[in-house]
């Protein structure tokens, strides 16, 4: 799926399904007609990016391991033309009066290299804008002149609410000078997600490639296995069809999680701690790590399971793997005090490192800040969480009446039972809620509010609910079956605190049901 090219759209109903296809047109008819409002003429092209949903799998994508999410018909939508301004100039506005006008343009400082400055010391709208630019200003615009272009963008996934609004903008954007720029003919899904990669660590946070893969790769109708070892590769997961039928109910926790700005006390922290953790695992399993090598967690389950250099396990022998080390991850990182955390100077002699090679490897290149260093407690969320997935997926797959077209991963072929009916989506729903109280427990990247929303979603019948994204803060993501969504959503409205002043009309922006929706595209407009 990764090797296919960029759709590039005609009609509303190639992208959202016909029911939503005629709500979504208002909204697009607006944006044409706003952009020809301000800069005197209809845009040629509209670039689209949807948020995502992850279904299962937190915060493992950056131990190269695979996750589940699906894509969200919630989008960001550029509208674009080229403008008759000389050099380049790009002017970007904003639907939302929040965020303002702006211009700039790209300088070139040598060959095949670019000046464009991303302020990353505050949280700025067009930074994920320049973001998108830069990549294919070094990537595809090594020697050519830029275009003026002009553009309005318009958004529906919340920022800050674990959906992903920064990977959509950054998708967007970066297709927006793609095809602005004449050059996104021959680039497929798989360039552009590690384009889009790429682009958004400009921003500031250290990402693993889950929400530009979800973003880009996407397909209605299911949601997507994403692996990242040895390379990027996906195939489709459906839940599959019983009876009853279940969706996913998308809910608010109305915190928003600026993680760009706290990223040095969580989410780059953990990226530091699971890094760690994995070179101590593998210095105490004998399993080799070059001395400059930022070895991840997939990596060296991989190793210490005999998994050949560039090759795949497959989804079986990695869970018997993971089984496995969850064990030994206990008895290593899990001694003494372990559980409760390493103070700096005993990470680095756990790590075997002399303290400034220890400095060059894990922090130079990142600003963290911590006393406790909980290198157990984040190795065994990431390794717990993993296994989670592969026995989600199984279900799924075990049931689907569409088997998947995997590109590289096989589906499964164990003979262990596996449940049937509603039994199938208790099952999912148990997963799901083993991967809340592990983010929440061990991975410490849930709040209060999001805790309480998945266990006052679990009382009004869902079958599993847990948080999506990063976490702390942003939204839950619950199971639930089709017929009792409406009964689910007035039970939730009146429990959870923050939502009973909201009026219906709010309610309905923070809690909606959600099916998997298509990836980014470019839309040519008539
Ligand atoms: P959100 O919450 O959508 O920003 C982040 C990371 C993902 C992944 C999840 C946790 C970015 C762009 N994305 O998602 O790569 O690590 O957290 O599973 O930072
Ligand atoms: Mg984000």
């Amino acid at each position: 799926m990764a090797d296919l090219p960029i759709p590039i759209y005609t009609s509303l109903d190639d992208i959202y399904d016909g029911y939503t296809a005629l709500a979504q047109a208002e909204r697009w008819n607006a944006l044409l007609d706003h952009y020809h409002a301000v800069f005197g003429q209809k845009p040629t092209h509209v670039a689209r990016a949807p948020g995502r949903v992850n279904l299962i799998g937190e915060h493992i994508d950056y131990a190269l391991f695979g996750v589940l999410p699906s894509a969200i018909s919630r989008d960001i939508l550029i509208a674009l033309g080229p403008s008759a301004a000389p050099g380049g100039q790009v002017v970007a506005e904003n639907q939302d009066e929040r965020y303002e006008k702006q211009a700039f343009a790209a300088s070139r400082v040598g060959e095949g290299e670019w000046a464009l400055e991303i302020d990353r010391s505050e949280l700025r709208w067009e930074s994920y804008v320049k973001a998108g630019y830069y990549g294919v200003l070094t990537h595809h615009l090594r020697a050519a002149q830029p275009k003026s272009i002009n553009m309005l963008v318009t958004g529906s996934v919340p920022a800050g609410s674990g959906l992903s609004s920064s990977a959509a903008m950054v998708v967007a954007s970066t297709l927006s000078f793609l095809v602005m720029n004449d050059v996104l003919h021959g680039v497929t899904k798989g360039e552009l997600v590690g384009l889009a990669m790429e682009n958004e660590k400009r921003v500031g946070v250290n990402s693993g490639g889950m929400d530009q893969a979800a973003s880009v790769i996407c397909t209605p109708s299911s949601a997507l296995y994403i692996t990242f070892h040895p390379a990027l590769s996906s195939s489709p997961v459906s839940i599959p069809g019983t009876h009853p039928s279940a969706v996913l109910v998308i809910t608010n926790s109305l915190v928003v999680s600026d993680k760009a700005l706290s990223a040095k006390v969580n989410y780059n922290l953990r990226v530091v701690e699971t890094l760690v953790a994995a070179r101590v695992l593998a210095r105490a399993l004998g399993v080799r790590v070059g001395d400059r090598e930022k070895v991840t967690l997939r990596e060296v389950v991989g190793r210490w399971a005999g998994e050949e250099q560039g090759a795949d396990m497959g989804p079986e022998r990695l869970q018997r793997a993971l089984e496995q080390l969850l064990g030994e991850a206990d008895r290593i990182l899990g001694a003494g005090h372990g559980r409760d955390g390493l103070s700096h100077a005993e990470m680095v002699a756990a790590s075997g490192l002399e303290e400034a090679a220890f400095h060059e490897l894990y922090l130079s290149w990142v600003e963290v800040e911590a006393t406790r260093f909980r290198l157990w407690a984040r190795a065994k969320h990431v390794l717990s969480e993993s296994l989670r997935v592969l026995q989600f997926r199984r279900v799924c797959l075990a049931h689907s009446s569409s088997p998947a077209q995997s590109t590289s991963t096989g589906t499964s072929t164990s003979t262990e039972p596996q449940p049937h009916g509603e039994g199938l989506l208790k099952e999912l729903g148990r997963l799901m809620n083993e991967s809340q109280e592990s983010c929440s427990g061990l991975f410490d990247c849930s709040c209060a509010e999001l805790d309480a929303l998945t266990r006052l979603a679990r009382e009004a019948g869902a079958y599993g609910s847990r948080l999506t994204g990063a976490g702390w803060g942003g939204c839950a993501v619950s199971l639930v079956a089709e017929p009792d969504v409406p009964a689910f959503i007035e039970k939730i409205h009146t429990s959870f605190g923050p939502y009973q002043k909201l009026s219906k009309k709010q309610l309905e922006e923070v809690v909606f049901a959600t099916k998997p929706s298509s990836g980014a595209g470019v839309y040519v407009v008539g």
